[in-house]
This record gives structure tokens, C-alpha cells and sequence, in this order.
């Protein structure tokens, strides 16, 4: 096995009464209405049964009562079919459950749209490729967030920026004709999962795709993923009306501007009639906005959704900007550009916000915007793609991070509020909820170069549907579809899978450390990194270490203030470096190497202690690992396992690397609980990455 088929393996059941049972469902199945979404259903439940079962699967569409499953909406379902008991559900939910008619038990798959039942028919799988026993089952299930989306930093050279998975799988140059069979793959496992829009380019973006050439492309795109209920979004390079030699301005007050839009916007829909609309990254990084003609983001987001709006399009403009203050607090930027506008903006535009203030660490805080603007609807922006956390070599379960950040309290508008309930609405009447994350995804074989990659895809989909689906449940679900069911196997490695995600903390950026990689490429620790074109790109610009500690002030008094972005309730809770989590310390505080940490240990003694323990712990599940090589395959136990001793390697590497680093500053001993680097700083600083993957040719 080579990883390709990803959580849909279907492999054959084994369990004999499973088997039988599930063969007893299948002999018998009506699916009603025809669509290509039921196609799309059609086809995925022949292969699904045919490999589980080891049968061939008779669909019919005629409507009689002795059927043994039926999937089939709402209004088309048999008179006796009752779902009266069953809860309510949204457009895009459904109802899986059996019912008992005249002594015989059947299967129903019901939503109210063919889409649902789409869903529904990929979850019946699911369940069936955990072996789960479906008598008595009863599911009903709806997403809580309308756009669940993946956003890929895919460049027309197919190229991905911050993608270590290979090339992009858009051949734009094949594109409209070729159909790469990886579209309807992916389609099918997004679909799987219940992802509905994908954004195809990098938000750094390129006029070319607003082009009718590549229009025919995208519109070639739209059309596969129609059916599996996938719409597509374009990033908008905000100068595109003067890139394209159209105009000699881009300002959005001006009316040849707006004009210049609304033309694009219905070239658009003249192919791809459900085009979703745009994603926006504005005045951050080099790239144009509003700002360069004076103007502001609410003028620049309302223009764009002025043009998308008649169509039912959305904008989604990015919170991720750097203003031309580099004396500024980073953390407080956004804050700073946005939170003034609430209620300015358009109703089809979302606000997109990174779930940190930063930048995707191994641990931020959730940021600050979330709960701070009430009258906007803000998106999540998840990474699903390693930038900060390994590349494509580390196993780190993403999803644990992305529910920390759902679950984080913000104490704002009420006091019970968490930014879960901020992004799926359920604190106003917002019609407009999302969540983005940015792709993992590229064309080597297995999609995410490491397979444990998959995983955290899978698990962005599944949160995205249900914020507060459980953790063991989607890394049970996982491991279960993706290897085995066999209870030793998941027993054994799912509590590593749920402890992978605190292991990079730990080996990189401990107690609220951030921004200590390697310049550009992102590549390694670089702590030392200190000269680059803007001071918020250096690595001492964030931990400040010097003779007399380490770590930023943001506090109200002796810092930068940020701690104030937040609830006041928060504010005061991040003041104080005694009342601060522990993992967040050095975030919020200055403090001084001796310091004394709640286990009455100082402060440089904790930070040894915790990078050791990120170290051991992946040396731990690297044995763990080992221990599976019976309930895996070759190659991808393999795989995995080179993965494994290079991640171990290189926590190592960053353990090494900072603490050799930071003792310039302590001029302490290590703890004696960690082992003494084998090499000294100025080799750690010498090492050079220059062909490190992810990053484009032109950044600095
Ligand atoms: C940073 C990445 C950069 C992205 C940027 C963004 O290093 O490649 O373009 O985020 O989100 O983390 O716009």
C-alpha cells in the first residue's frame, strides 16, 4: 500500500458476523433520485461494498417496500419510514437508521437534499470500515458551519508555497481537457469528510487566474467537484485590473475600478455558475490593497463583494496583514487594522483570521479578534500544512491544536463565550460561518507526504463540520480506516496520536516561546536569527533574551500592552506571570532565568526539562511504532518509520541549537535532567538550507 487511497481503503472485512450482517444490508437497495450527486453516491457505495464485502451490489430506483437499505431524501422515502423521533436536521446534515418492518431490520440513509445523502452514504461507510455493528444504530448529524474549506497555496508554476507534498496536483497546463483521476480523488475524499469549497490558489496571488484562459480551467475544475458538492474560490490580486493592462489604478472608490470588477465578476459566472467568490490577502507581505491608494479594508472588501454579490458570492478578506509600524507589537496588528471597522463590512464578506496573532506557531493564544469584533462575521484560518510544526516529516495530530484554539474561552460578548461559538454563529444571527485550512496537499503518492498528514486533513474536516466532535473519536476513526481496526493496534497508538501534537511545543518553542525557526525557508531553529528586512522577521525580535531573562512584555504596565486585546478578564489573567498558563509564560512575560515555575524549579531549569521531554517523548512513540510493524503493512510502516527517526533527530536539533543558544544569555548550567549537546552553537549556525521546500523563488 502506498498511502494513496487515504481513509478510504475499504479493505475487506474480516469479522465474520460484521460481515454478514453488513452483506445482509446490502442485498437488497433502493437509491432514489438521480442527479450526478447520486451518481457520485451510486458509485462510491458500489466500490465501498463491493471491496468491504466482496460482493457486487444491485442498486435499484424503484420505489417498493422490502428493501434492506434505502437511501433516499426526505420526501422520497417509503410511507412507513418514520424518522418523526429523529432531531432536526440542516440542508447539508442527514440521518442514518435502522427500522424494524414486519420482523425484518433496514437501513435508512435520509437528508433533505441530495447532497446530505451524499454525506450520509460516506459516513454508512465509514462506520462500515470501523467495523462498527449497525443494529439499533441511530446518527443524525448536521455541519454547524457553513463553508468548510480548504485553502491551497498552489502557484500556476505548481509550485506550493509552504507545501512539502510536492508539486500542486493543478496541471493547469493539461487543464481544461485532461482530467487528472486526483481531482475526482480528491473530490471524493473531501466530500468524505464534509469539506464544500476549495480556494485552488495561493493567496499570494496572480492576476493570470482571473484570465478567461485559465477561467476555462478553473470552470473545468468547478465541474468535478459540482457533484460532490465542492464549489471553487479564487484568490483576487487586488492590482488585477492593472497587471491585466486594463486600467492605471486600482482604488476601489474609483468607478472604472468598481466597474472593472463587476464585468470579471460576471465573466466568471458566465462559466461557473456557483463560483463561491473571492479570498483576499490585502497590504501584508508586498502584497497590494486599499491601503496603497489611501483606502482602507472595509473599501476594498465591499468593493469586491459589490461585484460577486448579485451572483451570491462571498469575500473572504484576510486578517493577516503587517502594518508599515514595525515598531508595533505584532501580536497587535490586526487587532489594530480591523477591530475599528466592525460592522463596516458588507453582508457577503467574512473576516479570515489565523487562529493565533502571529503566525500558525507551535502555540498561540487564540487571537484576540475573535470575540472583539461582535457585528462581523470572522472565518477561522487553520494550518493544516506543517510550516511551523515539521514540514511533512513530523507527526503532529493538528486536530488537538485546532480544538485548543475552538475551545479557548474569549470572555467576549458573553462571558461563557469560546471562539467555536464566535465562528459558528451561535452567538448572533450571522448567516455566514466558516472555517478555512491551509492545504497539506500536493502530488506525492500519499497526498501529504507523511501519511500521519492525513490525519490531520481528515480531522480539519471532521471539526469543521462539528467544532466539538471528540478528539479520540476522530483520531479512533482515523487510524482505524486508514490501518487496521484491530483494537491492539489502535489502543496502542492512539494515545501517542493524541500526545504528538504537545511533543513539537515541547522540542521547539516550550512555555510560550514563539517564532524561533530559521529564516525564509522556516526550516530548523534559528534563534539566533536577527537581521532581516523587517525586525517582527527576526527571531529576537519575539523572545528577547537577554542577561536578564527571556520572553516578550505584553503586559499593560512595563509592556507592549497587547494582553489588552483581549477580555478584560483575560487581560488580567495574562498580567500576572503567576496567574499565565504555564504554556503561554514566555508569551505574555519578560521574566528572569531564575525565575520559579510552579514545581519550584527556575525558570532556564524548566525550559531544558520541557525540550528534553519533547525529545523523549518522540523517542517514545518511535518505539511504540516499532511495536506495530505486525498490524502494518511494509511499506507504509516503513515510511513511517524513517519519518519517525528524523523527527527524532531533528527535536534533538532544536533542543541543542536553543539551548546552546540561550545559555549565551543564562550563563547557567543545563538541568541535569537533560543531555548535554553534542556539538557546540557555531555549528548549529552554520547549518544552511538553501533548497529547503515550500517557499517561493522570489521570497527573502
Ligand atoms: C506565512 C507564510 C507565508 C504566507 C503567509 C500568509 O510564511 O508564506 O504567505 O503566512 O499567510 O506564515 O499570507
Amino acid at each position: 500500500e502506498n498511502g494513496y487511497d487515504l481513509w478510504l481503503r475499504y479493505s475487506l472485512i474480516e469479522n465474520e458476523a460484521i460481515r454478514t450482517q453488513y452483506t445482509q444490508f446490502s442485498s437488497k437497495i433502493r437509491v432514489a433520485g438521480n442527479s450526478p450527486t447520486i451518481n457520485a453516491l451510486k458509485s462510491e457505495l458500489m466500490t465501498g461494498l463491493n471491496k468491504m464485502l466482496d460482493i457486487t451490489p444491485q442498486i435499484s430506483s424503484v420505489s417498493t417496500e422490502s428493501y434492506a437499505l434505502i437511501i433516499a431524501t426526505i420526501s422520497n422515502l417509503p410511507d412507513n419510514a418514520d424518522i418523526t423521533g429523529m432531531p432536526e436536521i440542516n440542508d447539508e446534515g442527514y440521518i442514518i437508521m435502522t427500522q424494524n418492518v414486519n420482523g425484518n431490520e433496514r437501513l435508512i440513509v435520509t437528508a433533505r437534499t441530495d447532497i446530505g445523502l451524499l454525506y450520509g452514504t460516506f459516513n454508512l461507510l465509514q462506520l462500515m470500515q470501523q467495523q462498527r455493528d449497525l443494529q439499533n444504530i441511530e446518527v443524525a448529524s448536521s455541519p454547524r458551519i457553513n463553508l468548510r474549506l480548504l485553502n491551497h497555496w498552489d502557484n500556476l508554476d505548481r509550485t506550493v508555497e509552504r507545501g512539502y507534498a510536492g508539486a500542486s496536483i493543478w496541471n493547469w497546463q493539461k487543464l481544461p481537457e485532461y482530467i487528472d483521476q486526483r481531482y475526482i480523488d480528491y473530490a471524493r475524499a473531501n466530500a468524505s469528510i464534509g469539506i464544500n469549497g476549495t480556494v485552488v490558489t495561493n493567496v499570494n496571488a496572480n492576476a493570470l487566474i482571473l484570465t478567461p484562459q485559465y477561467v476555462d480551467k478553473v470552470k473545468a475544475l468547478a465541474d468535478v467537484f459540482r457533484p460532490y458538492g465542492i464549489k471553487v474560490y479564487l484568490t483576487a490580486r487586488f492590482s488585477a485590473p492593472v497587471e491585466l493592462g486594463d486600467l492605471d489604478t486600482a482604488d476601489p472608490l474609483d468607478p472604472a475600478v468598481q466597474e472593472w470588477w463587476n464585468v470579471k465578476a460576471n465573466e466568471i459566472y458566465n462559466q461557473i455558475p456557483d463560483f463561491g467568490g473571492f479570498l483576499v490577502k490585502a497590504n501584508s507581505e508586498g502584497q497590494p490593497g486599499p491601503q496603497n491608494y489611501g483606502r482602507n479594508h472595509v473599501d476594498g472588501a465591499n468593493m469586491l463583494a459589490a461585484a460577486v454579490k448579485p451572483h451570491g458570492g462571498i469575500v473572504m478578506w484576510r486578517a493577516f496583514v503587517y502594518s508599515p509600524d514595525e515598531g508595533a507589537d505584532r501580536a497587535s496588528q490586526a487587532s489594530k487594522e480591523f477591530v475599528p471597522y466592525d460592522g463596516q463590512f458588507a453582508e457577503n464578506v467574512l473576516v479570515q483570521v489565523k487562529n493565533g496573532p502571529i503566525d500558525f506557531q507551535p502555540r498561540e493564544p487564540f487571537h484576540p479578534m475573535f470575540g472583539a469584533m461582535p457585528k462581523t462575521p470572522l472565518m477561522m484560518e487553520f494550518q493544516i500544512t506543517q510550516e511551523y510544526l515539521g514540514f511533512s516529516t513530523h507527526l503532529v495530530f493538528l486536530p488537538k491544536l485546532f480544538q485548543e484554539v475552538l475551545h479557548s474561552r474569549t470572555y467576549q460578548p458573553n462571558r461563557n463565550t469560546r471562539v467555536a461559538d464566535i465562528i459558528a454563529g451561535t452567538e448572533g444571527n450571522q448567516a455566514l460561518t466558516g472555517m478555512a485550512g491551509v492545504a497539506n496537499i500536493g502530488s506525492d503518492i500519499n497526498w501529504t507526504g507523511h501519511i500521519f498528514g492525513q490525519a490531520n486533513w481528515f480531522g480539519f474536516g471532521k471539526l469543521a463540520w462539528d467544532p466539538d466532535y471528540s478528539l479520540e473519536q476522530i483520531a479512533e476513526e482515523w487510524l482505524k480506516m486508514t490501518f487496521t481496526p484491530d483494537p491492539e493496534f489502535v489502543n496502542s497508538f492512539l494515545p501517542e496520536l493524541l500526545e504528538s501534537r504537545e511533543m513539537p511545543v515541547s522540542y521547539m518553542t516550550p512555555l510560550g516561546l514563539h517564532h524561533m525557526m530559521d529564516a525564509g525557508h522556516h526550516y530548523g531553529p534559528g534563534p539566533w536569527i536577527s537581521n532581516m528586512s523587517r525586525p517582527d522577521w527576526t527571531s529576537v525580535y519575539y523572545h528577547k533574551a537577554d542577561k536578564s531573562g527571556i520572553g516578550f512584555d505584553r503586559t499593560t504596565t512595563t509592556g507592549s500592552g497587547a494582553v489588552n486585546d483581549y477580555a478584560p478578564e483575560l487581560a488580567k489573567l495574562f498580567n500576572d506571570p503567576a496567574t499565565t498558563p504555564e504554556e503561554l509564560l514566555l508569551w505574555f512575560h519578560h521574566l528572569p532565568w531564575t525565575y520559579k515555575l510552579k514545581n519550584g524549579r527556575t525558570l532556564w531549569d524548566n525550559l531544558g526539562m520541557k525540550y528534553q521531554e519533547g525529545v523523549d517523548e518522540v523517542g517514545q512513540m518511535l518505539e511504540t511504532w516499532k511495536s506495530l510493524r505486525p498490524y502494518v503493512d511494509e511499506e507504509r510502516y516503513e515510511e513511517i518509520l524513517m519519518h519517525l527517526n528524523i523527527q527524532f533527530k531533528e527535536a534533538k536539533w532544536w533542543k541543542n541549537a536553543c539551548m546552546l543558544y540561550f545559555q549565551e544569555f543564562s550563563e547557567m548550567p543545563f538541568p541535569p535532567e537533560m543531555t548535554v549537546p553534542d556539538k557546540d552553537l557555531s555549528y548549529y549556525k552554520s547549518l544552511k538550507f538553501p533548497y529547503a521546500p515550500g517557499i517561493r523563488p522570489s521570497w527573502d
